[in-house]
């Protein structure tokens, strides 16, 4: 379920960006419409960031400037898909917001927002898809995050022997687990920002969990208040006794964007493109696209930057066409050889598979 953004002068709402006020290491503007206080209140957070801070390089050249319809290499927050379960989006003030970590852990933590800024803060490149998404289906988005580690702030609580599973919670009802083990030494965070801003109020104000390689259901707790350490045998996440699988990592996909559905094109070059992502092994990722028109030989289409092993890439091929009717289809190859199953399943319970393909006409 989706729900409207709310007023954005009622937040703390302020723009990470390049160029303007730098505030240890950070660089910070604020938001054209932010309330004056707010403002001042966050200033002053952010002033106690830390030195430690791992920027990613400034992003490549998109090849989506050059392709008319092709999937941005990052997505605008603007248009990024959201799913919530309330059918409006909390309204939380950070000032007296706090996260804790708790259940089966030796110390407990409560961290207050401006603690957790004050943690050294990493950028994360990583495409989030849900579960609900079809084969060929827009549920996917791309995002260049930011946040703290969650391995380090698990491993400063302690887990107790037996904890098996992280469990997230947030107030309004949602709670997402995924286990322990997971925290194998990806990237998995506490995002605050997003694509150079602060986290919008409908992608988790003041803060979401993003775990690269699992599907949101699982994972990523938008509005988050509470991390519990606890095990499977006694908790599940919200999905779950809802008929959805308690592990879910992403499988590998690819889409095709270009042609649209039931598009007619002119005769004579055209562009097919997409983007394929394989992000549930992080250890691996895309290799290989391959396009095939009309039942003829898969050809290798050319890909665009990986900007890391979880995000999507995009994948472009010319192709000269004829008048008459058509079909496309896409399949992807990770790194480690996986080629993408041709066996179709439903997103449920644990997520869709199958090959993309669109009909359309010259
Ligand atoms: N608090 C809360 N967090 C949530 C959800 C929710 O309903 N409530 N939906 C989850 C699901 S199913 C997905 S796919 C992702 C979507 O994140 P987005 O809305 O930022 O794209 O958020 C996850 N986090
Ligand atoms: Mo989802």
């Amino acid at each position: 379920m989706t729900a409207k953004p709310v007023d954005q002068s009622k937040r703390n709402f302020l723009k990470f960006a390049g160029g303007l006020t730098v505030i240890g290491g950070f660089l910070l503007i604020a938001g054209k419409s932010a309330h004056h206080g707010a403002v001042k209140q966050v200033t002053t957070a952010a002033r106690a960031l830390p030195k430690i801070f791992k920027r990613l390089p400034s992003l490549p050249p998109d090849p989506a400037a050059h392709i008319k319809g092709l999937s941005s290499l990052i997505t605008p927050t603007d248009s990024f898909f959201q799913i919530d379960n309330t059918s409006s989006v909390p309204v939380i003030d950070s000032s007296t917001w706090s996260l804790k970590i708790t259940g089966m852990v030796k110390n407990e933590i409560t961290l207050t927002y401006q603690q957790l800024l004050a943690r050294p803060l990493f950028e994360l490149d990583n495409t989030l898809s849900c579960v609900s998404n079809s084969v060929g289906g827009p549920l996917v988005g791309n995002a260049r995050w930011l946040g703290v580690r969650l391995d380090d702030l698990i491993r400063e609580a302690d887990p107790r022997t037996g904890a098996d599973q992280v469990l997230a919670l947030s107030g309004d009802g949602f709670s997402a687990g995924f286990p322990l083990s997971v925290l194998d030494g990806r990237d998995a965070m506490i995002a605050i920002g997003m694509n150079g801003a602060v986290l919008p109020p409908k992608h988790g104000f003041p803060a979401r969990i993003i775990v690269p390689g699992l599907y949101g259901y699982v994972s990523a707790t938008k509005w988050i208040t509470q991390i519990e350490l606890t095990t499977f045998a006694a908790k599940q996440g919200f999905w779950i006794s809802r008929g959805w699988s308690t592990l879910a990592p992403v499988k590998m996909e690819s889409r095709i964007d270009l042609p649209a559905v039931g598009s007619r094109i002119p005769p004579g070059k055209f562009t097919f493109a997409g983007v394929a992502w394989s992000p549930g092994d992080p250890t691996d990722g895309i290799a290989l696209v391959e396009v095939q028109i009309d039942n003829g030989p898969w050809l290798a289409a050319t890909l665009g930057p990986e900007l890391s092993s979880t995000t999507w890439r995009q994948w472009w091929l010319d192709h000269e066409m004829f008048a008459g009717s058509h079909v496309v289809v896409v399949r992807a190859t990770s790194l480690k050889g996986e080629v993408q199953s041709s066996v179709r399943q439903n997103v449920a319970p644990n997520g869709a598979q199958g090959w993309h393909s669109v009909s359309f006409r010259v």
